[in-house]
């Protein structure tokens, strides 16, 4: 298979089924209803849906039925990055290509369209449980992983705790923990539920689990990495390895070589955790490996 053209396909179908979930709005909520779409249908990656997507794929579940817990997925990262480029979080004035949320409308509705998405997500959540009644159970553990791996157990809690840290000096069990909050709890969220949706058995979940665990802490260290490296440090962010040492951060921690090691040996033990897939896990095994070549 070829990892580029199975992302674009896939990216088309998740864009189009997010415009079904949040059509433009009228009413009174008009305006907060244009900044959630100016945010969610901007582009990215689509990591989270598209890792969703290909979890149901490997324990052969109907991809098609996953949509719109993928969808939700992407309301949420959305909401967290939205709030995220605040001017009292990160303070940002470009995501995406474009001027963030707050830049383009307002601090305010910047902070209600995060809460919007956020609420909406949940909503196509329980659209979909109400859609399949056979399968509740299912759906009530989907809505249980995808609520904890978001709230104050996952990455709100990791904000937090990134957020305390910042100018302090990090232990790597520190920095490792703040991730796998912060950004390894959706992430490994995402893989779980494909998981579950795809009606995969208990052991299929689990080794499923354990590859979106390792998948969330390559991420972040390949993110770390570009910060260093990368193309945000070319755009002239305030990066390089001045930047980074300030923040917990893996290439702060442990240097940036001791970091690179550190991604490729976790692609080869998430590749352990697919092989009772076979071919059905040829895209979680190629987004792994993506992870270390990957620009943005
Ligand atoms: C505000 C509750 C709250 C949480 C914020 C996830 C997060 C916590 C903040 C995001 C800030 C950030 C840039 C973190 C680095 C890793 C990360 C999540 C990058 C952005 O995710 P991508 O690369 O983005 O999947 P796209 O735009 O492709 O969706």
């Amino acid at each position: 298979m070829d990892l580029k053209t199975y992302l674009s396909e896939r990216k088309t179908l998740i864009d189009q089924a997010l415009e079904c979930y949040l059509p433009p709005g009228n009413g009174p909520g008009q305006r907060v209803v244009e900044a959630m779409r100016y945010s969610l249908l901007a582009g990215g990656k689509r990591l989270r849906p598209i890792l969703c997507l290909a979890a149901a794929e490997a324990v052969a579940g109907n991809v098609e039925q996953v949509m719109p817990v993928a969808g939700a997925l992407e309301m949420i990262h959305t909401y967290s990055l939205i709030h995220d480029d605040l001017p009292a979080m990160d303070d940002d004035d470009f995501r995406r290509g474009r001027p963030t949320c707050h830049k383009k409308f307002d601090e305010a509705t910047a902070i209600l369209a995060g809460d919007g998405l956020l609420t909406a997500a949940f909503e196509v959540l329980a659209a979909a449980a109400t859609n399949h009644p056979a399968q509740a159970s299912v759906y009530h553990e989907v809505v249980q992983t995808i609520a904890r791996a978001a709230g104050y157990q996952g990455m709100v809690g990791g904000q937090m705790a990134d957020l305390l840290a910042e100018g302090q000096p990090s232990t790597l069990e520190q920095v490792e923990a703040i991730h796998r909050l912060k950004t390894g709890a959706l992430l490994t969220a995402s893989v779980r539920s494909g998981a579950l949706l795809g009606g995969g058995s208990a052991r299929d979940i689990l080794a499923l689990t354990h590859y979106g665990e390792k998948f969330g802490l390559i991420f972040q260290i390949t993110d770390d990495l570009l910060d260093v490296e990368g193309e945000s440090a070319e755009m002239g962010k305030p990066t390089g390895m001045d930047a980074i040492r300030q923040k917990a951060t893996y290439p702060a921690v442990m240097g940036v070589a001791a970091a690179k090691n550190q991604a490729r040996d976790l692609v080869a033990a998430a590749l352990v955790d697919l092989q009772p897939f076979g071919e059905r896990a040829e895209p979680l095994r190629q987004l792994a490996r993506y992870l270390l070549v990957r620009r943005q």
